[in-house]
């Protein structure tokens, strides 16, 4: 059923069987969440005006990253799989110059992710108000050489907000990132009704407070939708092969066909065009550097 009014919040449950569907999956070593921010779901409405979820659509896409270490969750030794959202149009990488620091082998651990799932990327590279040394500058060079779509911001001087938010309309716009580069921070300034809730500098640094705790999706106009997401601390892509890391690494995307074996790793193979290329300076050594890094951390022995 879907509501007359659009916008009406619902509260909703899941139907029990989808409990049952999550212990078949688990079997054969597939898990996802049932039911993410994004979804689109058809519900029974009960008379208190609550509901029951009781189909999820099927997914146009989704974003995924393996679950984190800590929370232990791995079956026969391999790390599950957990969505971080679904149906979305643009990914939007925040990262920020300094508190916590920029980490360009991290920021290229979630384009991986994104690219993974052939999605639309934008980066952010927020907090310029305190970039001393002008570094921002060279990394925002090296991405849009590469094709990306770069903004400088500072959430705290209001530089690149508009340019931003011309960037989100239309479309569904997941922020991702660490916790305390500014996400929420930033979601405030270009939509300052949100009102959404901003850590104190004291909070992220030592302790790794989230501030945001759960992913909601707002629509801030008749078009265009915002999710913000709660910092996150690892992120490691989910579901790769190594012979396919090279293809989310889109500047490679030239190279590849031509290495002489056509299951090169660009690790150390002879004849690989990657490496020549990282050679004459066409793919730069601190993206090569960050693909030697993540294909260290793909298990050869995926089961797909
Ligand atoms: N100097 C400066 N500080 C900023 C800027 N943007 C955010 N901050 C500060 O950084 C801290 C964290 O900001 P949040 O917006 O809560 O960060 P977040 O990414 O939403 O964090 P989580 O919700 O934990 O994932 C706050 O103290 C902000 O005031 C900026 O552009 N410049
Ligand atoms: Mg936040
Ligand atoms: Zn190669």
């Amino acid at each position: 059923m879907i509501p007359e009014n659009q916008d009406e919040e619902i509260l909703c449950s899941l139907k029990g069987k989808f409990k049952k569907d999550f212990e078949m999956k688990k079997d054969k070593l597939f898990f996802t969440d049932f039911i993410t921010v994004g979804d689109c779901v058809e519900y029974d409405l009960n008379k208190d005006g609550s509901g029951v979820i009781k189909k999820i659509g099927k997914r146009k896409n989704h974003l995924s990253r393996k679950l984190p270490k800590v929370r232990g969750a791995s079956y026969r030794g391999e790390r599950l799989e957990q969505v971080v959202a679904a149906n979305i149009d643009n990914v939007v990488v925040v990262t920020s110059v300094t508190s916590p620091d920029f980490n360009n082998r991290v920021l290229d651990r979630f384009l991986v992710a994104a690219e993974s799932s052939h999605l639309n990327v934008t980066i952010v590279l927020n907090k310029i108000d305190l970039d001393q040394s002008d570094f921002a500058n060279d990394w925002n060079k090296l991405y849009e050489g590469i094709g990306y779509k770069f903004i400088l911001t500072s959430a705290e001087t209001n530089t690149g907000i508009l340019s931003l938010k011309e960037e989100l309309k239309d479309a569904k716009n997941l922020f991702w990132g660490h916790s305390g580069v500014g996400k929420s921070s930033l979601l405030n300034k270009m939509y300052p009704e949100l009102k959404l809730k901003i850590g104190e500098i004291s909070q992220f640094s030592s302790k790794g407070t989230h501030t945001t705790v759960t992913s909601v999706m707002i629509k801030v106009d008749e078009n265009t939708f915002i999710i913000d997401t709660p910092g996150i601390r690892e992120i490691d892509p989910y579901g790769i092969r190594k012979s396919d890391l090279g293809h989310y690494f889109i500047e490679f995307g030239k190279y590849i066909n031509k290495c002489k074996f056509n299951t090169c790793t660009h690790h150390h193979e002879p004849g690989c065009a990657v490496i020549e290329a990282v050679e004459k300076n066409r793919i730069s050594p601190e993206r090569y550097d960050s693909y030697l890094r993540i294909l260290d951390t793909i298990e050869d022995d995926l089961n797909f």
